[in-house]
């Protein structure tokens, strides 16, 4: 355990998660469970920097722990906990404040969108979110973020923020390094295959959501949008939309895209929607089911996050105490 690297990433709960969630982060986070200490967050505080409705901000924190669980992370494994449940997080973010230039977070495509899809709340939470996730991935002395390819950029500033912080105030944090897919990186919407598939898209059947049932499911994929092509092959630049299904087919059926590619063969797209939805399908059943067999025992849900806010908390406490004597805040013994 003590000679393996830390590896820390998160998911936010701001609705149910997308497969895109699934196939660029949570899917990995299992494959990666046995190679490294890792931590896994519940992203609440990000979650503020958009409106959300409480009672669902509540639920969907518990449901996604339950989530996690059901797609094969092992809490005896793993430290799974809710970012705002150790304070270090929010702390930690000020101190990077201190040392991040507004241009830097200016600059930054997620904001950019955000701005443009939340234009009525424009809030310095949504400017200063990447400062608060080099804050979560700093606080463990992580070596590697496995994370989709929209947090490439956020990944740059958390190491530039360490180099940064390392050299004025001596080696104090690990520099990290992103881990992402070569496939699956960036699941595109059902409905607009330029476009990433984001949970919180307003049009439902733009992404496929892990708590979706067969039926939608299926539904969903008959109406992805595509080309008007006919054939079936791997091109992201040109059939944007068919090589994002043939990306989605190759990780639930376990192929790769070349076997995906030879399997619709002279197939038509009807076919082959019908198809990749069944496929996804199959693979969410025994994940759905047990999330909602983990849903009906709260009190164990309940231990696993108090655990792992515990752990979480243990490390980060040491490692802000660094910081605050690093940059001379004084503490009376
Ligand atoms: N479409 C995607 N394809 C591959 N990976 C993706 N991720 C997100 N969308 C895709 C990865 O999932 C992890 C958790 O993301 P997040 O919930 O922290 O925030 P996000 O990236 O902003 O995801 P969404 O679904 O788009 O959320 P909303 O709609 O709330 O903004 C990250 O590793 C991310 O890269």
């Amino acid at each position: 355990m003590l000679d393996k690297k830390t590896l820390f990433s998160a998911v936010q709960p701001s609705g149910v998660p997308t497969i895109g969630n699934y196939v660029g982060a949570i899917n990995n986070f299992v494959k990666l469970q046995d190679d490294y200490n890792c931590i896994y967050s519940i992203a609440d505080l990000h979650c503020l920097t958009v409106r959300q409705n409480p009672a669902e901000l509540r639920q969907a924190t518990l449901g996604l722990l339950a989530l996690y669980i059901a797609c094969g992370i092992d809490p005896e494994k793993c430290i799974m906990f809710v970012q705002s449940h150790v304070h270090e997080h929010a702390e930690l973010t000020w101190v990077l404040n201190t040392i991040t230039y507004p241009g830097e977070l200016n600059r930054m495509t997620q904001f950019k969108d955000k701005s443009r899809s939340h234009a009525d709340n424009v809030n310095m939470g949504l400017m200063d979110y990447p400062v608060l996730m080099a804050s979560d991935i700093l606080l463990y002395g992580t070596s590697v973020v496995p994370v989709g390819a929209d947090q490439k950029q956020h990944i740059e500033l958390t190491r530039d923020l360490a180099i940064r912080f390392n050299s004025r105030y001596s080696d104090t944090f690990i520099v990290p390094e992103g881990i992402i897919p070569k496939y699956g990186a960036k699941i595109m919407s059902l409905a607009d295959p330029t476009k990433k598939m984001s949970k919180s898209d307003e049009n439902l059947n733009a992404f496929i959501s892990l708590y979706d049932d067969t039926d939608t499911i299926i539904r969903k994929f008959k109406r992805a949008v595509t080309d008007s092509d006919t054939k079936i092959y791997f091109d992201p630049e040109n059939k944007a939309g068919i090589s994002n299904l043939l990306t989605i087919y190759s990780v639930f059926a376990g192929v790769s895209i070349d076997e995906a590619v030879r399997q619709f063969e002279g197939k038509g797209y009807g076919d082959f929607k019908i198809k990749v939805g069944e496929a996804v399908a199959e693979g969410l059943k025994p994940i759905t089911e047990k999330r909602l067999e983990l849903m009906k025992n709260k009190d164990y849900l309940n231990k696993v996050m108090i655990d792992g806010a515990e752990k979480a908390s243990r490390i980060a406490r040491k490692t802000l105490s660094k910081v605050y004597r690093k940059v001379g805040l004084y503490r009376a013994e």
